[in-house]
């Protein structure tokens, strides 16, 4: 019994080293946050206040181009050109945001548009561009789009429905289209130029593989960083793995486990997350614990569930599967909610309604945690409690306790550190001065006594 566990033990700890750390986003830190509808002015002065300091690596930000003009926040989803001219800033604007954020060591990825245009009959975009449906001045006609103009509707179980059909009754771009290939990549090249380091696909599931392949071998850097969005779902005719090809993947299954492990209040099932349930290979998924669709359509946890979301996020960061992407949005009480964006244009502090989820503070301090623990196994996992409190090490760099009990547990734990004392980032930040929160010892035998509180984490590195 104890050499099986032994033996499985040590089978996950070679898996996990075998599946992660071999090809990331650029550069050496691998944490994104994506900013959703934040203004190109307010993503700088985060780059600058904020994320650069706390050691994320990458923000993500919302579809730049022109749109239709409507208050909410979807419309940036329906392009009328590839004119930097939507509600988030001007091309002035988001210059000196790639600029900004390259400054404070961020790199800034596109949430690029590109599989539809809009599905009004006729109207004047936010840059004051005319268009009807199927025209689009100096971009698209009639005949770049495909010619089967009904919606998908839910049937995701035939390839051709999904991808020659309109997704949400969007203009279809036929993206075999030499045309449509070479304006898309223009479109690319002319972010790639002022700076933008990769791209998120939007509806990449809606466009064959092959043709993505081909507009991304236009590129001027064919080999820039480039996650498509393809949302899994069970017995679809179009699966995430058909994408590895072109570059990395959203992993949706990853957020859904999450959810399902933290409200059955078991989350033993997270020892082999990313390992032995058919996601995606590590170095190729791109982890989250929810996205603007997914707060709003109930399939992961969202910052409604409070606690439970910020133990999720920490375990995904402290987890060596995927680079993982941090998700910061805005309270709403509808789907279409506009965002709240004057508060945010004028001041950072201000909050409307914007949640600053990437802020938390364990949150936040989790990102060094995941740089400190780096490419390191996970050790020393363990599951107590019926499941309700784990435990896990990342080598001798990082340790974390996580308790999903009601209750609060007092513990002795064997932990993969050495003997010392370590400040709990979870609860307290390191100073110049020291811990500002509280310090726990690990013996010479590698333990720690601690106590944990309900719904709550305890997390250390060196
Ligand atoms: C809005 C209105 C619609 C209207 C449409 C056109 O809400 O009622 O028909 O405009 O007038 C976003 C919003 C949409 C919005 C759209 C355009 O979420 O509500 O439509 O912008 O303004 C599928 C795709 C996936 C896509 C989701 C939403 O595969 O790519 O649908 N996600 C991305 C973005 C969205 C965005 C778009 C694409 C469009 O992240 O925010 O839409 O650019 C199963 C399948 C999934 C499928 C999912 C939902 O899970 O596996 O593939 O996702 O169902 O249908």
């Amino acid at each position: 019994m104890i050499l099986n566990f032994l033996s499985s033990s040590l089978l996950l700890v070679a898996l996990v080293a075998s599946t992660s750390g071999l090809c990331k986003p650029p550069g050496e830190k691998d944490v994104t946050v994506t900013l959703f509808q934040w203004s190109f002015d307010a993503v700088a002065k985060e780059c600058t206040d904020f994320l650069g300091p706390k050691g994320y690596g990458l923000v993500e930000i919302s579809p730049p181009q022109e749109h239709i003009v409507g208050k909410s926040w979807w419309t940036s989803y329906q392009p009328v050109s590839y004119k930097i001219a939507g509600r988030l800033g001007d091309r002035a604007a988001f210059i000196n945001m790639i600029e900004t954020c390259h400054a404070a060591g961020v790199k800034v990825i596109v949430d690029a548009v590109i599989n539809h245009m809009t599905a009004q009959s006729t109207g004047v975009g936010t840059g004051g561009t005319t268009f009807t449906k199927y025209e689009y001045p100096d971009l698209y006609e009639d005949r770049d789009f495909h010619t089967e103009r009904r919606s998908i509707g839910n049937n995701y179980r035939d390839r051709h429905n999904v991808q020659f059909c309109q997704l949400l009754g969007l203009a279809d771009l036929d993206t075999a289209s030499e045309k449509v290939r070479t304006t898309i990549a223009n479109y690319l090249n002319d972010l790639i130029s002022l700076g933008a380091d990769g791209f998120r696909i939007d509806a990449a599931k809606h466009i064959p593989a092959d043709d993505l392949s081909a507009i991304k071998a236009k590129l001027s850097n064919p080999e820039i960083f480039w996650v498509s969005e393809v949302i899994y779902g069970h017995k679809e005719a179009v699966q995430p793995e058909e994408y590895l090809g072109v570059g990395d993947v959203d992993e949706f299954r990853f957020g859904r486990a999450l959810k399902d492990a933290f409200l059955k209040k078991s989350l033993s099932v997270l020892q082999t997350i990313g390992i032995k349930n058919g996601m995606l290979p590590s170095h190729k998924a791109r982890t989250f614990v929810d996205n603007w669709d997914t707060e709003r359509n109930n399939t992961t946890l969202t910052y409604k569930d409070g606690a439970l979301y910020a133990l999720a996020n920490a375990f995904m960061l402290a987890w060596p599967y995927g680079s993982p992407n941090v998700y910061s949005g805005y309270s709403f009480s509808c789907q279409d909610d506009s965002p709240p964006q004057d508060g945010l244009l004028g001041d950072t502090t201000s909050s409307g309604n914007w949640l600053f989820q990437h802020r938390w503070r364990a949150t936040a301090n989790m990102v060094a945690f995941r740089k400190a623990a780096a490419d390191n196994p996970v050790t020393k996992w363990s599951s107590k409690n019926g499941g309700k409190t784990i435990s896990f090490g990342r080598g001798d760099k990082a340790f974390i306790v996580i308790n999903n009990d009601e209750k609060p547990i007092k513990a002795t734990i064997k932990t993969s550190l050495p003997p010392g004392t370590y400040c709990d980032i979870f609860h307290g930040d390191i100073t110049e001065s020291g811990c500002d929160g509280e310090s726990f010892a690990v013996s010479e035998d590698g333990r720690m006594k601690t106590t944990i509180n309900a719904h709550d984490a305890r997390a250390f590195y060196r």
